[in-house]
């Protein structure tokens, strides 16, 4: 599949449009082409009517259903084949020469092994339909943060989605030109049509399933699965997993963040990126609404799960969000936990998964408290609070472009990226972990994120409440070993001449009864103007064994009257017996990246436990 298509072959295919004047995308396309046998080839051009087409034509195949234009307008459900409902992380392959580059955090096999497989697969898949190509940037057009790839794929949700997802058509061949380099990313649901077989709304591979990723070339193959993550092939397999590699060679970070601007009333602009593993609430700190005290202060939107990261000449790190739009949880999302989501969702969005009440609208669990009468599941079968399954799927999600959010930033396109004051690393964490530390330094930092956790909830498969180690919250995203990421973040601090700062945060603490003692959601606001005036260099801190501490007299805490220094003491806490045993688990993360671990990291952990 890699060898150069014969003449005879290029000439069968037909003709790309006059303005494709890259030989080498038309040679690829042709070379996949006749490895993949579709009906026909659209090259997308990423224009409204395309867009029209493509949803009028899956109406009518019964892949997507028209939501009720008074109440959704532009906006459309998909229902998955219910074994196709989410990333599937053992069945996401990083394909290194050598094994140990792909560290213990991937799935491995050897690439030429793969390439057979894959060679197999995709032989004919997609008989009998249409293999899309769509050009795609991540990273406002031109920008020198951003990079360009192309998608092949015989999915139409495929490319409705891509086209909210980042941006792609016509406009990337202008920038890509003749001969510039784009990552190939190939897709297939790998549900080939005979001749007159009639088509599923919701084709896919049962048997088989593979996203792969191969460091060496940057190649990317996907088969037999239509879903989010494993499908729309810009988001975790490019932007985290070979970004995260390209990052590493050519010195800057992809990693899986959200990005804040927190505006003060003085008008300073404070950009603060987190990375916060699943089910900690990402989406909804990054389209914050501050509580009412907080006068003039303003939080606006850059992005909400990804950050490409690179150091200007002024010694600082700038940052971009790839993507041009969310794809994100539903479940959850309300006027009460994320206002700004509800809003953005309101209008030409795709829904995948969610339950459809009677007049064509949208539901999920936790959107109100109580669900309307006269639903239709996520299955389409009748559903009433009475069923023993949920009306949306816990992984039901919408995508939506970035501009339809209330609070996007400004500059969310500024193709020079905007600068990074701060970055937060956050998990969801019962006890031991207290709301807010910062790093005593840049090394300090990197040991907190390399060492976070969270405990697993209903939404991740296993066991719940269990504490899993998440470093960076890349454990399924990082496309390489983690002890040389590590190594590239100790680098990468090493050479600037203003790192951000670093914080660890843990809006999740409970008490003796289960409940939990933060408010979280706005109110983690009140622990963000901590951030910034840290930053500003405003407040002194508290030393504690494990980092730096807010005093109480410097956090805001006018409308949260329940909070008496006394539950602060109890949120800010460092039980040194609890940390001992954190460290334990520390270690055992380390022990198995060891053969690439930093010695760095190693004597933090020292230092730490000689702090306590
Ligand atoms: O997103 C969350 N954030 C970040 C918000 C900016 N969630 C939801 C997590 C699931 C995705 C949170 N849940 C947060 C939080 O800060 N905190 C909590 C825990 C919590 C839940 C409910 C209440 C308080 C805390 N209170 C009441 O239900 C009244
Ligand atoms: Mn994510």
């Amino acid at each position: 599949m890699n060898q150069p298509a014969t003449a005879a072959q290029i000439t069968k295919a037909p003709a790309a449009p006059a303005y494709v004047n890259h030989s080498g995308l038309k040679a690829w396309v042709a070379e996949i082409a006749s490895l993949t046998k579709p009906e026909r080839i659209q090259w997308c051009d990423g224009s409204r009517e395309e867009n029209d087409r493509l949803c009028e034509e899956m109406v009518a195949a019964g892949t997507l259903i028209k939501l009720n234009p008074q109440k959704r307008p532009g906006c459309f459900l998909a229902r998955s084949d219910p074994d196709d409902v989410a990333r599937m992380e053992d069945r996401t392959f990083v394909c290194s020469r050598n094994k140990e580059d792909a560290g213990p955090n991937n799935n491995w096999v050897d690439p030429a092994e793969m390439k057979a497989t894959l060679n197999g697969l995709f032989e004919g898949c997609m008989r009998g339909r249409t293999l899309y190509v769509i050009p795609f940037s991540m990273g406002p057009l031109g920008s020198p943060i951003a990079h360009i790839g192309v998608e092949l794929t015989d999915s139409p949700y495929v490319v409705v989605n891509m086209r909210i997802m980042t941006r792609i058509g016509r406009k990337v061949l202008d920038v890509l030109g003749r001969d510039g380099y784009f990552v190939p990313c190939v897709h297939s649901i790998g549900a080939p049509l005979a001749k007159g077989e009639k088509d599923v709304s919701w084709p896919s591979n049962k048997e088989h399933k593979y996203i792969v990723h191969f460091p060496e070339t940057k190649e990317i193959w996907s088969f037999g699965s239509g879903y989010g993550g494993n499908a729309l092939l810009g988001k975790k397999c490019f932007a985290l997993r070979i970004a995260s590699i390209m990052a590493r060679e050519q010195g800057w970070l992809a990693e899986h963040m959200m990005i804040v601007c927190i505006e003060t009333p003085e008008g300073r602009k404070h950009y603060v990126a987190g990375a916060f593993p699943s089910a900690c609430g990402k989406t909804n700190l990054a389209m914050l609404i501050p509580p009412k005290v907080f006068k003039g202060w303003k939080v606006t939107t850059v992005g909400e799960d990804i950050a490409w990261i690179k150091p200007g000449k002024d010694g600082r790190l700038y940052a971009i969000n790839p993507e041009a739009g969310a794809f994100g949880v539903a479940p959850g999302t309300s006027e009460k936990t994320n206002p700004n989501c509800l809003a953005a969702v309101t209008h030409d969005t795709i829904f995948t998964n969610v339950a459809l009440t009677p007049d064509g609208d949208v539901w999920w669990e936790g959107m109100t408290k109580e669900p309307p009468a006269g639903l239709i599941d996520w299955k389409g079968r009748p559903w009433t609070p009475d069923s023993k399954s949920k009306a949306a799927h816990p992984n039901a999600r919408f995508t939506v472009h970035s501009s339809q959010i209330p609070s996007v930033d400004p500059d969310w396109e500024n193709p020079a990226g905007i600068p990074i004051s701060a970055f937060l690393f956050g998990g969801r964490r019962t006890t031991t972990v207290p709301l807010v530390t910062e790093a005593l330094d840049w090394q300090h930092g990197v040991y907190m994120a390399a060492t976070m956790a969270s405990e697993t909830t209903a939404a991740i498969v296993g066991k719940v409440g269990v504490v899993r180690r998440d470093p960076f919250a890349m454990l399924p995203f990082c496309g390489y070993h983690f002890g040389d990421y590590f190594k590239h973040w100790l680098k990468i601090g090493a050479s600037l001449r203003e790192p951000p700062r670093i914080f660890g945060v843990n809006w999740f603490q409970r008490d003796a009864e289960g409940k939990f003692v933060w408010p979280g959601f706005g109110e983690n606001m009140r622990v963000l103007k901590w951030v910034i005036e840290r930053c500003e260099g405003r407040v002194e801190a508290v030393k504690t064994p494990i980092g730096l501490q807010p005093r109480y007299e410097d956090m805001e805490w006018q409308g949260l009257d329940e909070f008496g220094p006394g539950r602060f003491k109890k949120l800010m806490e460092v039980d040194p017996e609890q940390w001992r045993e954190e460290l334990k688990d520390h270690g055992k993360l380390f022990e198995k990246l060891k053969a690439r671990m930093p010695q760095e990291l190693e004597q933090q952990r020292e230092k730490l436990r000689q702090a306590l």
